[in-house]
This record gives C-alpha cells, sequence and structure tokens, in this order.
C-alpha cells in the first residue's frame, strides 16, 4: 500500500498517526519508553487521495467480487456502537443487508413502540429503572451503545441459535433469534455498571453469557457511599443463555473491560485497564501492568452450591476479590491497560492486546491449572509476549496458527504466528511478525471468517476502523468511520473493500450462511405477539381475519387485518380520551410482502411483516379525522392502502 504522500518531510500517514493519538486522548502516555506525543497538524491536511491499494487478487486469494444478484458466501453480524443497533451485512460483498433495532428506537419497524418490543424492552427492567423513567416522561432508554455480537456455540461452533450482545450504556445485554432476527430478551444487569465485554461461554455449549462491568461502583449504590474509590467494587456476570436469567456473578478488583471463554468449558477471562482503581486517567494508567482475571467456573459454580455468596439484588455473588478467596479467581499481571481478550482456536492461547504496551500477551490455558492447583506464580501463564506495535487492541484467528492485531497507534494490522511467538518467548531467535499492512485510519476491532470458532477457516480478515478522516468526499465535521475487507493471502493481507459505515462498527463475527437459516416469513403461532393473541380470544376476536373494534371502559382495542392492497377496517371510531390499542395482522403470506400501519401526526409507525401480528397504544387526545396509511411499499395501490380514525370530541 503505497505511503508515499510527502508533505513536509512526513508522510501523510504520519500525520494522521500523530492527530488519532491526539483526538483519542491518548496523547503523553508513555509506553515502553516511548512518548506518544499528539502532533495536531491534521488540519492541514487536504484531499490529496491516497492510491488505492491492490484491488485485485494474486496467489489464488479470495477476489471478493460477487456480482448483481449473486448471494454471499457469509453473514456479518455488526455491532453499532452508540447506534445501538445490530447490522447484517453480507461478506465478502460488504453490502449492509438489514438493520435489528435492539438498543435504540427505530422510525421504520416501530421498535422501541409496539407493544411487542415494549415488553422485550421492559420485562427485565429493574423497580430502580422503572422509577427513573417514569420520573423522566419515558417508559424505555431512548439509547445504547451496543460494542459486541457474539452467536451462541455447541462444542466450539457456531450454532446459529442465538446472537447476544451488550449495552454499555445502560447495563444491558440481548438476545436476538436467529429464525426471525428479531431481540426477544433484553435484560438489565443488577449491580455490574456499563456491560462492556461480552462472550458466550464456548464448550460443551453457552450455558452461559459472560459478561464485563466495565464501571466500578459501591457494592450496594444507593448513595450512601460516594467519592470513595476504596469502597468500589466490580461485577463478572454469568447469564443462563437459555432463559436469560442470572446465573451468577463475581465480585472483582480493578475493571473489567473485554471478556472470552476457553475451548474447555474451564475458564473465562477478562481484561483490566484500572487495576489501580482510579477515577482519573492519571491513576487509571498509573501501573506499568495491570490484569487479566481468570475465572475457574468449576469452582464458582462449586461455591455457589455450598452458599459461599451473599445475595445482592437477587442475585448470588461470589467474593472474587484480588487476595480474597482464590479458590474463584487468578489475577494475572499484564502489561499496560490491555484492552482485547481473544482465545485462539487452536484451543490453547488466549491473547491479550497490550494497548499502552507495544506487546500482545499470550496465555497458555493449560497453565492455569496450577494456578488454582499449586498456586504457581500467575505470569507462569504467559508463554509470549511479542512486541508488535504501537497500540494492539484486538487478535483475530484463521485456524491455521496465526493472528492478526489491530494496532490502533499505528493504523496497521500486524500478522504474526503464535508458535514463532512462544519460541522467541523461551529464547530462540525467530520473528513472529509474517507482515504488517496499513489500514485507514486507527483500526478497533477485528474479525475474520469463522475466526472465534474451531471452524476458523482464514479466508477473509476485516478491519473496523475508528476514522475514515479523508478518505471520502466530505461530509461535514461529523464523519463516517472505516471498514476494510482484506483477504487473507499467502503471508500478507490483500485489500478488498473500503466502505464508510455510520456509528460505530465495534465489532463483528463472520459466519457462513451454511450455519444461518432464518425463516422467510413468520409462523403464525410465532411467541413475538403471544399477548396480542391472548387479548383477542379474550375478545372473542379471530386474530388472523379480524375487523373488529371492542370497547373495555375508556380501552378500545382495534383490530384489523391487511392483504394487499387494504386493510379490514376502512375506518374506526373512538373517543377523545381513550386508551387505543391497534393490532393489525398482516395475512398475505408471500415472501417479501411487509405492510405498515402509520397513523398519521401521532408520530406512530410499525411495520408488520408477512404473517405477523403487531400492535401500539395511544390515547386518542385530539379530536378530528386522522388519516392512517401503509408505509411499507407493498402493492401498485400501497398509496390507497389508508383509512380514518375518528376521535370524537369529549361531551362539554
Ligand atoms: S471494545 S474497539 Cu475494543 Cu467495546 Cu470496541
Ligand atoms: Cu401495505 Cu403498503
Ligand atoms: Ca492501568
Amino acid at each position: 500500500m503505497s505511503d508515499t504522500n510527502e508533505t513536509g518531510g512526513l508522510t501523510r500517514r504520519q500525520l494522521m498517526g500523530a492527530t488519532a493519538a491526539g483526538g483519542a486522548a491518548l496523547g503523553s502516555v508513555a509506553v515502553g519508553g516511548i512518548a506518544l506525543t499528539a502532533g495536531g497538524t491534521g488540519a492541514l491536511l487536504t484531499s490529496t487521495g491516497e492510491a488505492a491499494a491492490a484491488s485485485g487478487s494474486s496467489s489464488g486469494a479470495a477476489s471478493g467480487h460477487v456480482a448483481p444478484g449473486e448471494l454471499d458466501e457469509y453473514y456479518g453480524f455488526w455491532s453499532s456502537g452508540q447506534t445501538g443497533e445490530l447490522r447484517i451485512l453480507g461478506i465478502p460483498s460488504m453490502r449492509e443487508l438489514i438493520r435489528v433495532p435492539v438498543f435504540n428506537r427505530c422510525s421504520a419497524t416501530g421498535w422501541g413502540q409496539t407493544n411487542e418490543s415494549l415488553k422485550v424492552l421492559t420485562e427485565n427492567m429493574t423497580e430502580k429503572t422503572k422509577k427513573f423513567l417514569a420520573a423522566n416522561g419515558k417508559k424505555i432508554h431512548d439509547n445504547g451503545d451496543l460494542h459486541h455480537v457474539h452467536m451462541s456455540f455447541t462444542e466450539g461452533k457456531y450454532d446459529g441459535r442465538f446472537l447476544f450482545m451488550n449495552d454499555k450504556a445502560n447495563t444491558r445485554v440481548a438476545r436476538v433469534r436467529c429464525d426471525v432476527m428479531r431481540a426477544d430478551k433484553i435484560i438489565e444487569i443488577p449491580n455490574a455498571k456499563a456491560i462492556h465485554g461480552l462472550r458466550p461461554q464456548k464448550w460443551p455449549r453457552t450455558n452461559y453469557v459472560f459478561c464485563n462491568g466495565e464501571d466500578e461502583g459501591p457494592m450496594v449504590n444507593d448513595g450512601k457511599i460516594l467519592d470513595d474509590p476504596s469502597q468500589y467494587v466490580n461485577f463478572y456476570t454469568a447469564i443462563n443463555a437459555d432463559d436469560m436469567t442470572i446465573a451468577w456473578q463475581v465480585m472483582v478488583t480493578g475493571n473489567l473491560d473485554n471478556t472470552d471463554a476457553d475451548y474447555d468449558g474451564k475458564y473465562a477471562f477478562s481484561t483490566s485497564y484500572n487495576s489501580e482503581m482510579g477515577t482519573t486517567l492519571a491513576e487509571m494508567t498509573a501501573s506499568d501492568r495491570d490484569h487479566v482475571v481468570v475465572f475457574n467456573l468449576a469452582e464458582i459454580e462449586k461455591g455457589i452450591a455450598a452458599g459461599d455468596y451473599t445475595e445482592l439484588n437477587g442475585v448470588k455473588v461470589i467474593d472474587g476479590r484480588k487476595g480474597k478467596n482464590k479458590k474463584y479467581t487468578r489475577y494475572i499481571p499484564i502489561p499496560n491497560n490491555p484492552h482485547g481478550c481473544n482465545m485462539a482456536p487452536d484451543k490453547i492461547h488466549l491473547c491479550i492486546g497490550g494497548k499502552l504496551s507495544p506487546t500482545v500477551s499470550v496465555i497458555d490455558v493449560r497453565k492455569l491449572d496450577a494456578l488454582f492447583e499449586t498456586d504457581a506464580d500467575p505470569r507462569s501463564a504467559v508463554v509470549a509476549e511479542p512486541e508488535l506495535g504501537l497500540g494492539p487492541l484486538h487478535t483475530a484467528f484463521d485456524g491455521k496458527g496465526n493472528a492478526y492485531t489491530t494496532l490502533f497507534l499505528d493504523s496497521q494490522v500486524v500478522y504474526w504466528n503464535i508458535e514463532k511467538a512462544v519460541r522467541a518467548f523461551a529464547g530462540e531467535k525467530v520473528d513472529p511478525i509474517i507482515s504488517k499492512t496499513d489500514v485507514h485510519y486507527q483500526p478497533g476491532h477485528n474479525s475474520t471468517t469463522m475466526g472465534e470458532t474451531l471452524e476458523a477457516d482464514g479466508k477473509y480478515f476485516m478491519s473496523m476502523n475508528k476514522f475514515s478522516k479523508d478518505r471520502y468526499i466530505n461530509v461535514g465535521p461529523l464523519k463516517p468511520e472505516n471498514e476494510q475487507l482484506f483477504a487473507i493471502d499467502g503471508d500478507k493481507l490483500t485489500l478488498l473493500h473500503d466502505g464508510p459505515t455510520f456509528a460505530e462498527p465495534h465489532d463483528s463475527i463472520v459466519v457462513h450462511r451454511s450455519v444461518v437459516n432464518p425463516v422467510h416469513v413468520w409462523d403464525r403461532n410465532d411467541p413475538f405477539w403471544e399477548d396480542a393473541r391472548k387479548q383477542a380470544e379474550a375478545d372473542g376476536v379471530d386474530i388472523d381475519y379480524a375487523a373488529d373494534v371492542i370497547r373495555d371502559g375508556n380501552k378500545v382495542r382495534v383490530y384489523m387485518h391487511s392483504v394487499a392492497p387494504a386493510f379490514s377496517l376502512e375506518s374506526f371510531t373512538v373517543k377523545e380520551g381513550d386508551e387505543v390499542t391497534v393490532y393489525v395482522t398482516n395475512m398475505d403470506d408471500i415472501e417479501d410482502l411487509t405492510h405498515g400501519f402509520c397513523l398519521g401526526d401521532h408520530g406512530i409507525a410499525m411495520e408488520v411483516a408477512p404473517q405477523a401480528t403487531a400492535s401500539v397504544t395511544f390515547t386518542a387526545a385530539k379530536p378530528g379525522v386522522y388519516w392512517y396509511y401503509c408505509q411499507w411499499f407493498c402493492h401498485a395501490l400501497h398509496m390507497e392502502m389508508r383509512g380514518r380514525m375518528f376521535v370524537e370530541p369529549k361531551e362539554a
């Protein structure tokens, strides 16, 4: 890749790197003797347009070209950071196929507004949160921060059942059903704060979903303890994946950043960048080393069974703080503010990105038994610590013993060999680095095809970059991020695709399409609208072919169905002040024939896919005539698919 646009003695990339380091507030942190100083010269840059990297493929690498009308080989499941939704891409085309609203509100589908979605969003909310929201005139949070999407496993392989994802902003975890690609459970995690890292158990299957609380706080956060960090703790949570309840929590020392689990079902791991338990940047970066916490799953389960826990907000909490109970946890010292936590599909090596240290620490999970059984030095499990470059964050794998680590500060990806790194650490003169590839710019997460499973195939590598800078025509001060798809091509990476993306592609997994089998239309008996079905039954209404208005005091239930291009009710009448619930069932069963229900001037809209029922409740507070219409293009007479709501004024 060309790097030769010289600007006053500095290459364009050097300027970029300097600016981004400043922008990311890592400006003056000394790393292994290297001062990372912010350049601040970004304003000088113009759109010089760096030469595009080789677009063709060589040596038989995949070309990445998917012709119009052809289907992709892989599903990409994408987080969207502060947008709060899940995105599904086709890989290698990088076409965005659909967006699945999860923690966000969605204007198109009515997620966050339909009764069915509100149930998912609220049924596992704590009382404390409900009270807070009510005090602010709301039922649900309006935002989410979805970083990590991972699929359920059976014996170390994706099983295509569920996707799990975190909400750092409001301490939640969601589960998405892969048959319909819709969230069916969203739970708020008690005690913990800011769920960040999240991974499903890999072996023997995903019984647990592990998740990290990033922010420390008082054990009981009721306002009695405030600015006394010496009394702050943090919580590691195991969720029962099958019913999305909390299995247990472990109280730990230090904060928790990213997590992963082994391929043996014995251990889970978390990185901590704040072993100092600091609250300021200076405090959080004071130590040369932080740690990885190792959780001994069998011992924790035994401890829970034996009653060695405290019950806190209905959750069984084990004390695994440093120096407390060594049965449950071990703290492995790792340099310096580590971030990524990635288990290699060789079932042996866990790779920890050093972030402020230019190293990746490699832990051999076979050495962890000794930590617990003979109290061996925790560092004895570290079998390699290759120096890869500045700002190592996340590592992905190809299933052939190689690793691919993003370097945030260097704007590069390092392709390296794990076994060689282990040999070098043991003293052998061998360079583990195979090649380095420039990416644009400042990569965070990365992923490889099937790379976090025993079926890692080493075909494509994805770099999710936090900055696009001048890569595209300018769209104003807020820029898109940038994603790049590479073919893993012998000993190098070949760029296949470069594309902007909206905030913010944190993490992704790339899953072979043979694993994922969504339905084409809904099953009429789907549990998603169970409440609507029961209500219709109680009202004596056939929900499938309804055209009924049921009055129940000042509650009015309007049942209609739609068959293109008509609603079964061309009008309905309610009274000012009525609480109105509109149920719409889409009785078309043709693939892709989605209808909607949008009530004009009421801020009400929902999508109703083939064979689905959706409902929405509102108070008819405005007397008058209001049109409702189908807002999903469905038919040549789609515009005509409309009707009127009459709201009679209250008698004075
Ligand atoms: S973790 S780079 Cu690295 Cu949420 Cu996002
Ligand atoms: Cu039905 Cu548009
Ligand atoms: Ca630290």
